[in-house]
């Protein structure tokens, strides 16, 4: 008896280890550029955090204006325990602004975002984490990219496919409001188009292929129109 016992502990041990052998982490995808609000381009220690989620919901990636180091410590303390609200604040006054000094923390980039999305491989035999985009050439992975401001609700700015590792993308995002519609205008080029150019670069070309097939046509106007922002 003790020795069957001891075979279905070993074949359940076997079971788990087959079943929790967990995917291989890829260098980040990294997303980075302009993020447009009203037409003004949103600057280092504003409250606007970009993010990006898989389908199921899952963040994996995130790029908070007010905390561009990501270390837990508002930017606008950082730079000053003088500042509104910092007095007292842990890590205040300990920002570097030397190189160059311009009022931005060195170690961000400037009042550009930078979104590191999480990938993995997921060769046969390992199991999909839920954390990370995983990489696949024949049936890329939708990911979602979307904006907070303000603290308040999250709304989607763009959809974007990920199959390459560590990919680095110059992306224009922008709040979806009228002027993401004049954006759009002056980069429409229809189906499989190319940039028109003139006003139309290719950061904001990218940035108006809402649905990341690599044109600017009526379904990239569609996607404005089922997430606009208002105004
Ligand atoms: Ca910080
Ligand atoms: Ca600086
Ligand atoms: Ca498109």
């Amino acid at each position: 008896m003790s020795r069957v016992i001891a075979m279905v502990v070993v074949v359940n041990l076997v079971v788990t280890c087959v079943h929790v052998a967990a995917a291989i982490p890829e260098p980040d995808v990294v997303l980075y550029g302009t993020v447009l609000r009203a037409g003004q381009s949103v600057r280092q220690q504003d409250a606007v955090v970009v993010l990006a989620r898989l389908g199921s919901g899952q963040e994996i990636g995130r790029y908070d204006f007010g905390d561009c180091n990501a270390d837990g410590v508002r930017d606008v303390c950082e730079r000053s325990c003088s500042n509104p609200g910092c007095t007292g604040v842990t890590g205040c006054g300990t920002a570097r602004d030397t190189s160059p000094a311009d009022g931005l923390l060195d170690d961000c980039p400037g009042n550009l975002y930078a979104l590191r999305v999480r990938t993995e491989s997921v060769p046969q035999g390992l199991t999909a984490t839920g954390q990370a985009a995983v990489l696949n050439l024949a049936s890329p992975t939708s990911v979602q990219i979307l904006i907070q401001v303000g603290g308040g609700a999250e709304q989607p700015i763009r959809q974007l496919w990920i199959d390459e590792r560590g990919e680095i993308r110059n992306i224009t995002l922008s709040v979806l409001d009228l002027f993401a519609f004049r954006n759009f205008s002056r980069c429409y080029n229809g189906p499989q188009g190319a940039s028109p150019g003139g006003l139309c670069d290719a950061a904001l070309f990218s940035g108006a292929d809402y649905d990341d097939d690599g044109d600017v046509d009526l379904r990239d106007y569609a996607f404005i129109q089922s997430h606009f922002g208002g105004n």
